[in-house]
Parts: C-alpha cells; sequence; structure tokens
C-alpha cells in the first residue's frame, strides 16, 4: 500500500534576536519582556491536519534531526510531503530534497506552506529546488493532497489538531487551533496570507462544523481556550452569528468553559458589540494596527481606541500587531506612533518590520522601484525582523532599533503581558459580575477564575517591575482585586512565593551561558482510517 511521509523541516532551528524562531510566545507576542516571556509550543497544524484527512496511511515527523529525516525517508515513502513554513528555511528544505533524492529517488516530493512563495524568485538556487519537486500546493493543502494521491476531494474535514502549550513559572496552559477559513478579500497590499489565496477567502469548516469540534475540545478539557484559524473571522457576519446561535443554543455547554479568539480587523469589529460577541464566548482578539497613520482600508470604522477600550472592557484580550518601516516613517514621527500602540494596551503585541514578501503588490512595488537589496539577499534572512528593502528615510539599524524600542515601551508602560491579561479578566468580571441574564453571569465566573488563577503572578511583577508605573499599576490591581474577591488564600499567597521563587531563579539563570531551546522530536502515525 502506498504510504506518505509528512515532515517539518529539520532542527536546529535559528535563534532570531537571541530567541528561537520558533518560540511564539517569547520570540514575538511577548518580547522583550524578561522573565515575564513565557516560553511555547506551537504545532505544525498543516500536517496533523492534512494527515488524518487522506486514505493514505502516513507518518508525521515534528522537529526531526536531518539524521532522524534521513533514516525515515530510507524506509521508502511514496510520498515526502514537507511543511514549508517560511522561506526563511529555503536552504533546509534544499538539502533535504536533495537527500531524498539520494536515499530514495523515488519517492514523489510535495511542498506546501506559505514558504514556497521563494520558488518563484531567482536569488539562490531556487531553479533546482523547484527541479526537484513534483507538487508544490499553493493553497489550500488538505484538497490539494487529495488530489495528489487521488481521494475524492470533498469528504468531510477532521480537525484532531494536538495541542499548542505556553510554559510559565513552571505552570504549563494548553490551548487548541481550529481552521475555519484561509485568505482574505481585504486585499492589503503587504499582507503574505491573502495574496497566497488570490485574496479570496476559502472556507474550510462550516459554523456546525467548527463548533463541534469546538465543543468537543472543551468537553474533553484539551486546552483552556481555542484559536480560531481565518484571517479575518468577523468579515462573514452571518457566519460569526450561526456560529453564535449554536453556543447558545447548546446546553451541554457553560459560558464559563467556553473561550475562542480570532483574527479580526477594525473594519469587521465595527459592526459588532463586545458584549454580543462575549456572550458567545470571545476572550481574545488579533488586531492588525499597523501604524497611527495608517489608511489600510481594513483600518476604517469605529475609532481604534474605541474598539481596543470597548473589547477589552469586555474582558477580550487583543493582541496587537503593529509595523515599523513604512514608507510614511521617519524619525520625527515615528515616536508619535509608537507611543499611540502603547496607550492602546494591547495584551500581546507583534512588532515587526515591514516585511515585503513575493505574491504581494508590495513586493512586486519593492522591486519595480529596485527597493529590494537584492545583491546580498538569502532567504535566510527573511523574517519578521529583517530589513530586506531600503527606506526612504530610515536604515536598516534604526528600524532594528526602533522595533527593540517599541516592545520595551509596551513592557516598561503596560507591564508584563501576562499581568495586562490579568488586568483584562478582572476589567470582564467588573463588567458582568452585576449581568442580568444568566449567560453573562457565566461568563463572569470565567474571568473570576482567570483572575483567581493569575493572581499570584502579581508580587513578581511587583518585585521585577520594570518601574514605578507598572508598580503603581500592580498596587491598584491587587486593591481590586481584594475589593473583588476578599483577601486571597493561603494557597494563592504560598503560589505568590512559589513563583516569587522561580523568578528569582529564572534571573540568576541569565548569568549562566544561554542555549537555544529546540522544540522536540515526534513521530506520529496516522493509519488513513480516519480519512
Ligand atoms: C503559527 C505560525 C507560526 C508558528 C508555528 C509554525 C509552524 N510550526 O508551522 C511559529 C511561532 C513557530 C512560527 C514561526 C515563524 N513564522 Co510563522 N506563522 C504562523 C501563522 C500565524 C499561522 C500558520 C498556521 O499554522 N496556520 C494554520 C494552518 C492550518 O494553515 P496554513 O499554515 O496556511 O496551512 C494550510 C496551507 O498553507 C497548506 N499547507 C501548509 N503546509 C503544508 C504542507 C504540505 C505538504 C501541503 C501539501 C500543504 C501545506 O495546507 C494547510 C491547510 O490548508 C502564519 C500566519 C498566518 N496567519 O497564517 C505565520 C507565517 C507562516 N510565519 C511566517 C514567518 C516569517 C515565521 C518566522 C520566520 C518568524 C519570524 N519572526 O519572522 C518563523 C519561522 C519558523 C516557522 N516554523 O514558521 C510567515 C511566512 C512568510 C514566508 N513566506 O516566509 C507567515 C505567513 C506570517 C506572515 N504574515 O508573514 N510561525
Ligand atoms: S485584513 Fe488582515 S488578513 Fe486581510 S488582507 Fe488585510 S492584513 Fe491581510
Amino acid at each position: 500500500m502506498r504510504k506518505v511521509l509528512f515532515t517539518t523541516v529539520y532542527r536546529p532551528f535559528p535563534a532570531l534576536d537571541g530567541v528561537s524562531c520558533m518560540d511564539l510566545y517569547a520570540s514575538r507576542l511577548s518580547k522583550e519582556q524578561d522573565i515575564f516571556a513565557p516560553a511555547s509550543y506551537y504545532p505544525a497544524l498543516p500536517l496533523f491536519l492534512i494527515a488524518q484527512n487522506i486514505s493514505l496511511p502516513s507518518v508525521v515527523l515534528e522537529h526531526p534531526t536531518l539524521e532522524q529525516f534521513r533514516e525515515e525517508v530510507a524506509k521508502g515513502y511514496d510520498y515526502v510531503a514537507i511543511h514549508f513554513a517560511a522561506s526563511l528555511f529555503y536552504e533546509k528544505v534544499l538539502m533535504m530534497c536533495r537527500l531524498i533524492r539520494q536515499v530514495s529517488p523515488e519517492s514523489k516530493i510535495v511542498l506546501g506552506g506559505y514558504g514556497v512563495v521563494c520558488l518563484s524568485e531567482n536569488f539562490e538556487q531556487e531553479k533546482e529546488l523547484a527541479g526537484m519537486v513534483d507538487h508544490v500546493c499553493y493553497g489550500e493543502g488538505i484538497r490539494f493532497m487529495r488530489e495528489v494521491v487521488g481521494d475524492p476531494l470533498d469528504s468531510p474535514i477532521k480537525q484532531e489538531l494536538p495541542p499548542a502549550a505556553i510554559y510559565f513559572m513552571g505552570q504549563k496552559v494548553y490551548f487548541c487551533n481550529l481552521l475555519s477559513a484561509l485568505g482574505c478579500r481585504a486585499g492589503c497590499e503587504f499582507c503574505a496570507t491573502s495574496a497566497f489565496f488570490k485574496y479570496k477567502k476559502v472556507r474550510v469548516a462550516s459554523p456546525e462544523e467548527l463548533w463541534l469540534q469546538m465543543k468537543k475540545n472543551i468537553l474533553a478539557k484539551k486546552g483552556e481556550f481555542n484559536w480560531i484559524y481565518d484571517e479575518d473571522f468577523f468579515q462573514d457576519p452571518e457566519y460569526v452569528r450561526e456560529f453564535g446561535r449554536l453556543i447558545k443554543e447548546d446546553n451541554d455547554v457553560s459560558l464559563r468553559d467556553v473561550s475562542w479568539g480570532g483574527y479580526g480587523s477594525v473594519r469587521t469589529l465595527s459592526r459588532f458589540d463586545p458584549e454580543e460577541l462575549a456572550d458567545i464566548g470571545l476572550t481574545s482578539i488579533w488586531i492588525g494596527v499597523e501604524s497611527k497613520f495608517s489608511d489600510l482600508p481594513k483600518r476604517q470604522g469605529k475609532d481604534i481606541k474605541e474598539i481596543f477600550h470597548s473589547f477589552l472592557d469586555a474582558g477580550v484580550q487583543i493582541v496587537g500587531s503593529f509595523i515599523i518601516g513604512w514608507d510614511f516613517h521617519n524619525l520625527n514621527n515615528i515616536k508619535e506612533d509608537i507611543e499611540y500602540l502603547v496607550e492602546l494596551n494591547p495584551t500581546f503585541s507583534q512588532v515587526s518590520s515591514l516585511m515585503p514578501c513575493p505574491g504581494t503588490k508590495l513586493w512586486q512595488k519593492v522591486m519595480e522601484t529596485n527597493r529590494l537589496n537584492a545583491r546580498q539577499f538569502k532567504w535566510k534572512n527573511f523574517h519578521l525582523y529583517s530589513h530586506i528593502h531600503t527606506h526612504p528615510s530610515l536604515t536598516g539599524d534604526d528600524i532594528t532599533h526602533l522595533v527593540r524600542h517599541t516592545q520595551r515601551r509596551l513592557y516598561q508602560e503596560n507591564g508584563p503581558s501576562l499581568f495586562r491579561m490579568f488586568e483584562v479578566h478582572l476589567r470582564g468580571y467588573k463588567k458582568f459580575k452585576g449581568a442580568t441574564t444568566a449567560r453573562l453571569k457565566e461568563r463572569a465566573e470565567l474571568h473570576k477564575r482567570w483572575c483567581l488563577k493569575a493572581y499570584p503572578i502579581l508580587l513578581t511583577v511587583k518585585v521585577f517591575a520594570p518601574g514605578k508605573k507598572v508598580r503603581a499599576k500592580v498596587r491598584k490591581a491587587t486593591e481590586e482585586f481584594v475589593a473583588e474577591f476578599g483577601k486571597p488564600s493561603f494557597f494563592l499567597r504560598l503560589q505568590s512565593l512559589f513563583f516569587l521563587a522561580y523568578a528569582v531563579c529564572l534571573k540568576l539563570s541569565r548569568f549562566l551561558p544561554r542555549r537555544i531551546p529546540q522544540p522536540k522530536f515526534g513521530r506520529y502515525l496516522y493509519n488513513g482510517a480516519q480519512a
């Protein structure tokens, strides 16, 4: 019987700015937050997703070494399918394909993931790579792989995905991921993911399928919350409202346990009342702030400050992404832009340089105006902190410095993200504790549970706070906590001391030479019967 090997690229993974590029929280969402940046593991979602939706038996390798990969390939697979997650991995993918051709020349090579966009360019040996592979997926991968192996394209899609994990002060929090759709119609000129799907939204799950899988995750206690993939989940209000209706009418699950998040934009969120979304379990959103001066269509609608304020008040955490290096940025206006982001007080943030990506309108513009630093261009420098094109007035070093400055300002003014998370839950609790509906009362209980869970971090933040301002915020939050929930229990106080001791050890460990942590190797079997 034919069989498939699915794999990520091989270890070790590079560090960007001293932090592993595979760590979503430490390297991005809570960067520059000293000991308060949690570590995280993120599964290679597409591989698990595709493996369970084809009829052929398969093996999924996550983060093998090159040697482990070689041993597996030598077993003789009909297809070797590589998750080319980012073009940064170009050299690794090239090496893996050369190795497949040596060890198992009969195997068909399949590439998929956003990284494949590099194949259309001509900087390194892209032609050699393109010449070695049999199938390249530029788009949705489940149906693509079904077509490659000859399965019916439109069978139902399963989504039993391993949870992601966040590690902090010896604690572990799991969260689940679900796929609703890929691509986006808004067509922002810099956006890699919408360009990849040709500015169309490719729907993968109906509201019912999405809710049934989320409900399964909740009842199995697989994770504390569910992240929904859809580049702008709120773009189709009828879809969101149907999904909400299913949640509301389901008596098996209390709102106390429903906690989900997704990407949104100012324009699409302006069509919803935060309370309406809180009532169906929304607890986090990712909003592209991009810049105060941006006139992107997705930024039109309510004032972004109002959006931030009203959602944070409703207990919804916000990941705010922000870009340094727009053409209109200069050393005079950039500080104003940065302070504007700091004032919005996103719970987590992604601050990056403007990264033109092949396939986007921005890439085309940069190429046409000869602004790509093409002579020394290498895909290994292609990431969210690089500067691969010239800016009208800022140098590459300016941009690197400004990215770091923004991350530090967010930390100095607002404190660690985990503290901001506590604040948002407290705000949510205060808003809903006196609610008149039973559902929103349950929502208040969800916030209370998180406040109690996060309370022990306060002492450590107070001791290691980046300044007086944050210390004052912690004092205020502690008083509010006591006013709402009474004096913390003996257990909570003990846990606070444990966190503090842990933090001291972490601080001391900073004096030791640091190794870049590598994600663990995993080998998973799928028998094809699931499809
Ligand atoms: C989660 C995530 C991560 C995670 C996990 C990555 C992983 N293990 O795969 C972490 C934090 C580790 C990460 C790191 C990085 N990431 Co990242 N990441 C994402 C993010 C947000 C979601 C990807 C995802 O899982 N989506 C859900 C799955 C189900 O959808 P999907 O990936 O699109 O997969 C579908 C298809 O693409 C296709 N497909 C995908 N793989 C395969 C493989 C095969 C064989 C086939 C047939 C099909 C197929 O089928 C799937 C189902 O339809 C995307 C942005 C986004 N909004 O999508 C950026 C994104 C992929 N990351 C990006 C970058 C640049 C990075 C970093 C370099 C970080 C940095 N600081 O610069 C590093 C590199 C390491 C890495 N592994 O990617 C870029 C890649 C752009 C490019 N062309 O290079 C993206 C697009 C962000 C962006 N807008 O620029 N990332
Ligand atoms: S709204 Fe977001 S996902 Fe959609 S095109 Fe713009 S940046 Fe991309």
